[in-house]
């Protein structure tokens, strides 16, 4: 009932030239059904990228979206502006973007209430780290950070939100959770959805993994009943292998 998803976070790479190339090479190969593919390439490409995308399947994210409308917020990207270009979803609470730009819960939970608002689709990050899975506190830190992301949301407004397990140990590193690991927390994850909305709404949200996907490990994941994409840094630069993760997702 929930359909796969391929979402490729570019992150802070390619030229212009080299994303409109890329871009180009997806949008004539990706599936016309069976899976929705997504590209996030950064803020300066999207609108060239929207062209290139525009009469294919495969929708656009940016990695970031401000909360306000618009205002004196230097470097922001405010959700009106991206809709206005075409984008349809917004990575929120990326582990690099806390990591590195301080983002918290709390201003997840912010954009994630005001992209909602604005008719964009959030994909919410989370994940615990090597030192918080060690200790025995991953399912403590996916059931605080989901939570607190989905904070004040009704059940009808959490059905537009997608989630995306990312554990930081993972992403970029070449060590994917094994499937076994990964399901047990989206398992997991979706008792929590229960206990906060509705069996329903839990059944509807899709929950993607995160952290080395690539096309060896992701039929093996996507095999998993409660892991309903992936969300793909390195594997989503290179046409071929997007496309073969679309593939093996249809
Ligand atoms: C995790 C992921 C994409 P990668 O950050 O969000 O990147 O697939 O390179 O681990």
């Amino acid at each position: 009932m929930r359909t796969p998803i391929v979402a490729g976070n570019w992150k802070m790479n390619l030229s212009q030239a080299d994303a409109l190339t890329l871009g180009r090479a997806i949008a004539e190969g990706a599936p016309t059904r069976g899976v929705t593919a997504i590209v996030a390439p950064v803020a300066l490409h999207i609108s060239a990228l929207g062209e290139a995308l525009a009469s294919s399947p495969v929708l656009l994210a940016s990695q970031n979206a401000h909360w306000a409308e618009s205002g004196a917020y230097t470097g922001e990207l405010a959700a009106p502006m991206l809709r206005e270009l075409g984008v349809r979803y917004a990575i929120l609470g990326h582990s690099e973007r806390r990591q590195y730009f301080g983002e918290d819960d709390e201003g997840v939970n912010r954009k994630t209430r005001s992209l909602l608002a604005q008719s964009l689709h959030p994909i919410v990050c989370f994940g615990e780290s090597l030192d918080e899975r060690e200790a025995g506190r991953t399912r403590d830190k996916v059931e605080f950070q989901v939570r607190a992301a989905l904070a004040g949301l009704s059940a009808d407004e959490a059905r537009r939100v997608i989630l995306a397990y990312e554990p930081i140990w993972a992403i970029g590193t070449g060590k994917t959770a094994s499937p076994e690991q990964a399901q047990e927390v989206h398992a997991f994850l979706r008792e929590v959805l229960e206990d906060r909305f509705d069996r329903e709404t839990a059944q509807a949200m899709p929950i993607l993994y995160g952290g080395s996907v690539k096309p060896s490990n992701f039929a093996e994941l996507l095999s998993q009943p409660d892991i309903d994409g992936g969300l793909v840094g390195g594997a989503s630069l290179k046409a071929e292998s997007f496309l073969e993760l679309c593939q093996i997702a249809v």
